[in-house]
């Protein structure tokens, strides 16, 4: 769906259903029957979305039974503003902007409050777009805290487009591009053996997630399926979803990881050999924006993707005859993660007659405007916080006793994030750029993510890194139990947004982690006008 005349306004309902099997899956469907449409808009665009929550509560478990089984406790404070509601029902619901630097306000990107209850009535969201937004893959999902991975498990998310990925790389004109969202749900057959053609693997291990647990080899079975685009690409076999591309052409590749809790390593395969893809975006923003030094395009022959983060790459189509496999290799999730195996995506064949892509970039390219501010890698943090995941289980003495998560500034006790609350956990000054160092204190890789702004990689477990561009989301290594210090990231957080003012959240974007707790609330306070006008020598630092 394109905006026209700088506005895309349209209705989108969330409906819920009940599969023969019992799973329940979750879709944003438009009036007229479109499936969580991509949604495309320009810089300085207005969304308008009429959001209508058409759920029902499908699952028969009495409450108590979801409770002892470790479920979320459903906490309602019914008041009759949704922007004051914070209800959190299996059937209340919001959605979140992934990736835009937008107000976190209700009716904007908030999702501390937010939260709509299927006999409200329309509820409008209605953003503009920055006029500097960064040209690349965004995404809608809910995030009602407690119900976030049921809601994306089920299949609730869409991708959303800032246009104008050509201005960041002119050799980008007029290349055919497609959207995949690749998607985890329930196995579909989750009594299965593995393939024959598969390493022989002692018997799947659940965590205490009930997930089955990373089995350390690449193999065995995944603690989900995939799909591509809604095609399912199911354990054991893994028949991969297809498509066709001209012998040899060039097409850009946006795909997004809308898996709830899936890890991600793609790579391109021709006769088992990974081919050179080009990155040209990573998390919605080109790898060369807004000052940074990087080259627009990067080839790999791998990219990592955690659960919510994207890439945007340039394919070439095989030779004709020769058919290529999009794959995800095994992602190592650590001691206490789930099981992200090999396993085929997508299979691409190449044939002349192909069809070309629903979608293709502009062949004429505008410029982007010079950046107003100077790249975040060459400005100095003003302080350096230090942030710690951990775990621990609900029984002390007891491994199988549930998991609880934990998001913590370093020197405070460990402790869930409580959704009813107003205090934040850091204060930040809107103009500041911040390091924040994370460190994973648990046996299980985890995912940082930020609402609202976005920051730059600098060091991993304490060794300068090279990323001269930006991410919203980032992999935080697993500690062992013998390493001498637990691993960790630098991040060069970038508060200079006047649109990020407000609450929000940061979190784990392993959903079954942020439901669990491993949340923590920021607010960024409006900088004195000082910050925009007087050089940063004579700024009081200490000042907050
Ligand atoms: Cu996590």
């Amino acid at each position: 769906m394109r905006s026209h005349n700088g506005v895309l306004e349209t209705d989108l309902g969330v409906h819920d259903e009940k599969l023969p099997d019992g799973e329940i899956r979750y879709c944003y469907l438009t009036p007229d029957g479109k499936p969580s449409p991509t949604l495309r808009l320009k810089p300085g665009d207005q969304l308008v979305i009429h959001f209508m929550n058409d759920l029902v509560d499908l699952d028969t478990t009495p409450a108590i039974d979801r409770a002892l089984a470790g479920a979320p406790i459903c906490t309602t404070r019914t008041k009759p503003d949704v922007c004051e509601s914070s209800a959190m029902t299996p059937v209340s619901t919001n959605l979140h902007f992934h990736g835009l630097t937008v107000p976190p306000v209700c009716h904007q990107d908030d999702v501390l409050k937010t939260s709509i209850q299927p006999d409200d009535k329309p509820f409008e969201y209605r953003l503009r777009i920055p006029d500097d937004a960064p040209p690349g893959l965004y995404w809608y999902h809910p995030h009602l805290h407690g119900f976030s991975k049921t809601q994306v498990l089920g299949g609730a998310s869409g991708a959303l487009i800032i246009e104008g990925i050509e201005r960041a790389d002119a050799t980008l004109a007029g290349l055919p591009e497609r959207v995949l969202v690749i998607r985890d749900q329930d196995l579909v057959n989750p009594d299965a053996p593995p393939s024959k053609s598969e390493p022989v693997m002692s018997k799947s291990q659940l965590d205490n997630d009930g997930d089955v647990a990373n089995s350390g080899t690449g193999f065995g079975k995944p603690s989900k399926d995939l799909s591509v685009n809604f095609v399912p690409v199911p354990f054991p076999n893994y028949p991969p979803a297809t498509l066709s591309m001209k012998p040899g052409e060039r097409q850009l590749w946006r795909v997004l990881n809308a898996s709830a809790i899936t890890y991600l390593n793609l790579a391109l395969l021709v006769r088992r050999a990974p081919q050179q893809i080009g990155v040209v975006g990573i998390d919605g923003v080109p790898l060369r924006f807004e000052g940074s030094p990087s080259p627009p395009v990067q080839w790999v022959n791998h990219i990592g993707l955690p659960p919510g983060s994207r890439a945007e790459f340039i394919v070439e189509g095989p030779p004709a005859g020769e058919p290529a496999l999009l794959v995800t290799r095994a992602v190592d999730t650590g001691p206490a993660g789930e099981n992200d195996p090999n396993r085929a995506l997508l299979a691409i064949t190449a044939r002349a007659d192909a069809p070309e892509p629903q979608a293709s970039l502009p062949v004429r390219v505008e410029p982007l405007p010079q950046p107003d501010r100077p790249w975040i890698g060459g400005v100095a943090p003003v302080r350096v916080r230090k942030l710690f995941f951990s775990e621990q289980q609900e029984k002390l003495n007891d491994p199988n006793s549930p998991t609880k998560f934990f998001l913590t500034i370093d020197g405070g006790t460990p402790k869930p994030f409580d959704p009813q609350s107003d205090v934040p956990d850091i204060v930040v000054r809107q103009g500041d750029v911040e390091d924040w160092i994370v460190e994973n204190r648990s046996m299980e890789l985890h995912d940082f993510h930020i609402h609202q702004l976005h920051f730059q990689l600098r060091e991993w477990s304490g060794i300068a890194v090279n990323e001269p561009f930006l991410r919203d989301t980032v992999n935080v290594p697993y500690y062992n139990g013998r390493m001498l210090a637990y691993p960790s990231v630098r991040l060069r957080m970038d508060f200079r947004d006047p649109n990020i003012i407000g609450t929000f959240v940061y979190h784990c974007h392993v959903l079954e982690h942020e439901d669990g707790g491993m949340v923590g609330r920021i607010k960024v306070v409006p900088g004195s006008t000082a910050t925009s006008t007087t050089p940063p020598n004579q700024l009081n630092k200490g000042e907050l």
